[in-house]
């Protein structure tokens, strides 16, 4: 008995322990919007590196009245924008969100932001668990070069 007690225990702080970073946020950023638009997009990778999938059920931040999953898809030539309920990303894989496909929309920012600013998102899991991220607004993303010249 006191053998099943620890395997218990042990069973339970691995299970803690495995959390402690199963999803990496990278290349985050925001777009920098014309002065007093209402809503602004966060781009990102979501790289999940546990072997569950993980569900991002909920976006919060101090910095806006609301914001929504939101995923761009073309019919017939136009662009239209699901709001999605939740974002799933699949065990060991990656889920890109940039312009074009998945996004968070930001609405209603509460301050101006310009490039240089910084945001807090809390990333809320079906898990219960959360993950506060900083997104740097930009006017591009990284890896977007203005330019690339050839000779
Ligand atoms: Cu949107």
């Amino acid at each position: 008995m006191r053998l099943l007690k620890f395997l218990v225990v042990l069973a339970i702080s691995f299970t803690q322990i495995v959390w402690a970073e199963p999803v990496q946020i990278s290349g985050q950023w925001i777009r920098e919007a014309p002065p007093n638009a209402q809503v602004l997009a966060a781009f990102m990778l979501i790289d999940n590196q546990s072997s569950e999938s993980q569900t991002i059920v909920k976006v919060t931040s101090s910095d806006f009245e609301a914001i929504e999953i939101h995923q761009t898809v073309e019919h017939d030539g136009m662009m239209y924008m699901h709001k999605q309920e939740q974002l799933v990303i699949n065990p060991k894989q990656k889920l890109i969100l940039k312009p074009g496909s998945y996004h968070m929309m930001l609405m209603q920012p509460k301050r101006q932001l310009t490039t240089g600013e910084e945001v807090e998102l809390t990333l809320k899991f079906a898990n219960k668990e959360e993950l506060v991220i900083k997104v740097p607004v930009r006017k591009s993303a990284i890896n977007e070069k203005p330019s690339q010249h050839h000779h």
